[in-house]
């Protein structure tokens, strides 16, 4: 009878093991614009992702934890689990789902526009996110004193000089005004949404950027965004 209970027990652990290592997750926290960007992704892709949500606010500090940097050693979110497979960084993420879970493609097939797409999602990966994020607005407070209006420039400003470019890349491509490049959704459009939101939270003027005003509007009728937004 013991025995009989302690095999039963194993296999039940074992079941709970399986499912752990087979389940797609997503650790995110609701405001970060680079886990609403693989939110997006998962949803258009129909991807069903168990979220646990790391919390960023100033004082909770979640993603300074102990126990989540035994997960991901770099404290930040997003960060992806496929069964056993693990990744960290928004873009390595979006890559994998982008090769493994191919339908819809969110690249053009032709490698000209693919390096378009690219570059315009780099705008704001590269160039607009990583300076206004949580741990540089903490340490321009913390080691540089920066009080509420210097954040906010400082904040608009990287902002701006990104949707400045951008703004003109859509326009001289031809931009439709619903979606960065042709007629879909592509990476692009899953960089800027979520940036736009960053923009709007810090009250940054959006009004000389019409077009990606217009491809935001549109994209936040699709449902894959809408259910994404923080
Ligand atoms: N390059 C990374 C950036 C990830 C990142 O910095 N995420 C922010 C939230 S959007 C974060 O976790 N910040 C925590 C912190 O700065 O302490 C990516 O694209 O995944």
């Amino acid at each position: 009878m013991a025995n009989l209970s302690l095999v039963a027990l194993i296999k039940k652990w074992q079941n709970y093991m399986d499912k752990i290592l087979k389940d797609i997750v997503l650790y995110d926290y609701f405001r970060s614009s680079a886990s609403y960007r693989v939110r997006i992704a998962l949803n258009l892709k129909g991807i069903e992702a168990k979220q646990i949500a790391i919390n960023l606010k100033p004082g909770e500090d979640a993603q300074h934890s102990e126990q989540y940097k035994a997960i991901n050693p770099q404290g930040r979110v997003p960060y992806f689990c496929d069964g056993d497979f693990h990744l960290g960084q928004s873009p390595a993420i979006l890559e994998y789902l982008e090769e493994n879970y191919p339908e819809p493609a969110l690249l053009p097939a032709n490698s000209q526009a693919k390096a378009y797409v690219r570059q315009l999602a780099a705008i704001i990966g590269c160039d607009v996110h990583p300076l206004n994020n949580l741990s540089v607005l903490k340490y321009l407070k913390t080691e540089f004193n920066a009080d509420e209006a210097a954040i906010s420039k400082w904040y608009s400003t990287w902002i701006t000089g990104g949707f400045e470019a951008f703004e003109v890349f859509l326009v001289n491509n031809h931009s439709n005004g619903q979606f960065c490049f042709g007629d879909g959704v592509t990476l692009a459009d899953l960089y800027l949404v979520p940036q736009v939101y960053n923009a709007r939270r810090f009250n940054v003027d959006l009004s000389p950027y019409p077009t990606i005003q217009s491809i935001e509007a549109h994209c936040l009728t699709l449902e894959a965004f809408r259910q994404a937004a923080p």
